[in-house]
């Protein structure tokens, strides 16, 4: 029986972090050979907000080494930037114009980053931002899609869209589902546990970086906020998030239930559980960051996986989009 597929993807609009690992990579690895799955580095979607041209070129470069180093293998699954694949662009054009204008205003996403800059200069790809990421998940025909907790709503959007695609024009597209973690959907800064960890939050002790040297990581975490109750553990309120993303890291990391994580840090402090984190994802990030450096440092590397990786993607993605043209009424290139 043929594999199910999967398809996810990260900005190259910054330095990624542990939340993107927790969230979504280290799924990914942990799918790989259970599913087709096609990874790509979104750089359509990370032009929705301004980026420096030399910026964006070497992030993608960083990000496409991150997910190997990560533990994808690119023989067994599909690498690609986004912008290699043509048709990401062009689905996305003809789903914008069966997208009703409603459904995209009330993004949290997109009313989030939009209320973060003037309202004459918020750009429509912003808003148009889910349109391109049910494209990109559609044209995989993806059954699942591993990401973090803030993805959620915009996969709710690719549903309906796929859905209104498939009553307007005949079954076409796969429904697909979201494949949220259990521990670590949600990772929140580190100085202000209220908001979510973020790449594109650039304050010094906000975030831990996967590239971050372990004396980074310490001098982040042991400043991490927490609050004065000197307690350890779980717990949904507001006043105790600090404490509580710093378990939920080390659950994300070490597996083991909330009874266990309770039980061992029983009568001790804050500053040791926030040295076992430290300990915990130094542990984690160390074997990433030589590998990246490894790759980052051999000649044509990146280059012939990415190259491999946008021609398998596309003989796939092609033929979805041939499918679309056609059931819209599209006239064929003669040939
Ligand atoms: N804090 C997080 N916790 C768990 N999962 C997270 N993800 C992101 N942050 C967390 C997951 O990582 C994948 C890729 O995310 P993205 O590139 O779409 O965007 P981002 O990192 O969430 O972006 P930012 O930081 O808001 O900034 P920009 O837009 O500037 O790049 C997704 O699966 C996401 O859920």
């Amino acid at each position: 029986m043929a594999k199910q597929r999967v398809l996810s993807g990260i900005q190259p609009s910054g330095n990624l972090t542990i939340g993107n690992y927790l969230g979504a990579l280290r799924q990914w690895v942990a799918e790989q050979d259970t599913y087709e799955c096609y990874f790509c580095i979104v750089d359509l979607h990370a032009i929705t907000l301004p980026q420096d041209p030399a910026a964006l070129r070497a992030k993608t470069r960083e990000v496409a080494a991150l997910y190997v180093a990560a533990g994808l293998d690119p023989e067994r699954v599909t690498i690609f930037v986004q912008s290699h694949v043509s048709a990401h662009a062009e689905l996305s054009w003809l789903l914008t114009c069966l997208t009703p204008l409603g459904w995209l205003y009330r993004m949290t996403q997109f009313k989030d980053k939009s209320a973060k800059q003037q309202q004459e200069s918020v750009g429509a790809g912003l808003l148009n931002y889910p349109t391109l990421m049910a494209a990109d998940i559609l044209l995989y025909q993806a059954h699942a899609v591993p990401v973090g907790d803030d993805q959620r709503q915009h996969l709710e959007f690719t549903r309906d869209l796929a859905q209104r695609f498939n009553s307007m024009f005949g079954e076409t597209f796969v429904i697909p589902q979201a494949m949220i973690p259990k521990a670590g959907a949600r990772i929140m800064g580190l100085d202000n546990p209220t908001a979510k960890m973020s790449k594109s939050e650039t304050s010094d002790y906000h975030a831990i970086y996967l590239l971050d040297t372990p004396a980074v990581v310490k001098k982040k975490l042991m400043r991490a906020v927490t609050d004065s109750y000197g307690e350890i553990r779980f717990s949904s309120d507001e006043d105790r998030a600090g404490v509580n993303n710093l378990l939920t890291i080390y659950q994300a990391l070490t597996g083991q239930t909330n009874d266990e994580i309770e039980a061992h840090f029983a009568g001790r402090g804050y500053g040791d559980l926030k040295k076992a984190v430290v300990e915990q994802v130094n542990d984690r990030l160390q074997p990433l960051q030589d590998t990246y450096n490894r790759l980052m440092n051999e000649a044509g590397y990146l280059d012939r996986i990415l190259a491999q990786g946008a021609e398998r993607a596309e003989a796939v993605a092609e033929k979805t989009l041939q499918t679309v043209r056609e059931r819209m009424g599209f006239v064929a290139r003669p040939v």
